[in-house]
């Protein structure tokens, strides 16, 4: 591995799996890419829109890529304000990625897939094989991202690998358009306002990992070796499932004053079509996943970096 690309490096993931891979491995150039031009971020940085092939290829040209994690997507609840952009970004920018993969020869394309493959029909605690049936456009890209990366695995032996990813928490850079944004929000505003009100209800329950496990995974199944691997885009990664009023009422015994509210909205559709476990015995054995967070070690370190930053901003 000599030069890695990350798309969609100024989302929630990109933001902090770029300066990771880039304290992990010294001797490897990471670019930075998303679609906004002239973003304030340390370098390498470029302006690449993955849904316009020439652009993927061009930086993929210019610093001899070798290896790509493709974050770039519209989430669950963008998605379906607009599903034909989630479309194009999500399944064309994807297939933008991998022609341009199999031209030049990439070592290896990681992909976050999620538990939005799942749908109202599978059941709960399900395994890689269950049945995948989304209800909404961004889930419907997920599998179709899915097949492409195996599909393109077996034709051209083009190595795509990739993890189906819960709700991420996070406290760096606030997600956006997703369904499970909440669990993230709930924080920021129970540290800034000391208010939240959630748009699902209470009991709603989802698969959640916090953020340096997330970004664990995504390298540990980069480096995996290719022989242990029994899938290539589909590994279930399970660490916490909670609910919102467990989330409140943990926030709750760190900031006394925090007032939860939920006043669910069309969101709440999309999370009651989602499973609130998840089968990851194939991660753990495969590439040796497992979580370090539980929720309590989750929830203090949340509070402490946002009332850190808090004060940060206030001196
Ligand atoms: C979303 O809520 O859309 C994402 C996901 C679970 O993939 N966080």
């Amino acid at each position: 591995m000599d030069t890695i690309l990350v798309t969609g490096a100024l989302g929630q993931i990109g933001s902090e799996l770029v300066p990771t891979l880039r304290t992990r491995y010294e001797d490897v150039e990471v670019v930075a890419s998303d679609i906004e031009p002239d973003p304030d971020v340390p370098g390498p940085y470029e302006a690449v829109d993955v849904t316009d092939r020439a652009q993927v290829e061009a930086v993929i040209e210019k610093y001899d890529v070798d290896t790509v994690f493709h974050l770039a997507a519209l989430l669950s609840a963008a998605g379906e304000q607009n599903p034909d952009r989630a479309f194009n970004v999500n399944v064309g920018g994807l297939h933008n990625v991998l022609e341009v993969g199999r031209e030049y020869e990439l070592d290896r394309i990681v992909i976050p897939s999620s538990i939005a493959v799942y749908g109202p029909a599978t059941p709960d605690n399900p395994s890689e094989r269950t049945i995948r049936s989304p209800t909404t456009m961004y889930g419907i890209t997920k599998v179709l991202a899915e097949n492409l990366g195996a599909y393109y695995h077996e034709k051209y032996d083009l190595d795509v690998r990739g993890i189906r990813l819960p709700g991420i928490v996070s406290h760096k850079t606030r997600p956006n358009g997703g369904t499970t944004d909440y669990a993230v929000d709930a924080f920021y505003e129970a540290v800034w306002e000391g208010e939240y009100t959630y748009f699902v209800r209470e009991d709603t329950r989802l698969p959640m990992v916090y953020m340096s496990d997330a970004i664990d995974a995504l390298i540990a199944l980069a480096e995996a070796d290719e022989s242990d691997l029994q899938y290539q885009c589909e590994y279930n990664i399970s660490a916490l499932s909670f609910t919102a009023k467990e989330l409140s009422e943990r926030i709750e015994e760190r900031i006394n004053e925090f007032d939860a509210r939920y006043d669910p909205d069309e969101r709440q559709s999309i999370a009651d079509s989602w499973p609130s476990t998840l089968d990851d015995t194939a991660a753990r054995s495969d590439w040796g996943w497992s979580a370090e967070y539980d929720l309590d070690k989750m929830v203090d370190e949340m509070v402490h970096n946002l009332r850190q930053r808090t004060e940060g901003a206030l001196s």
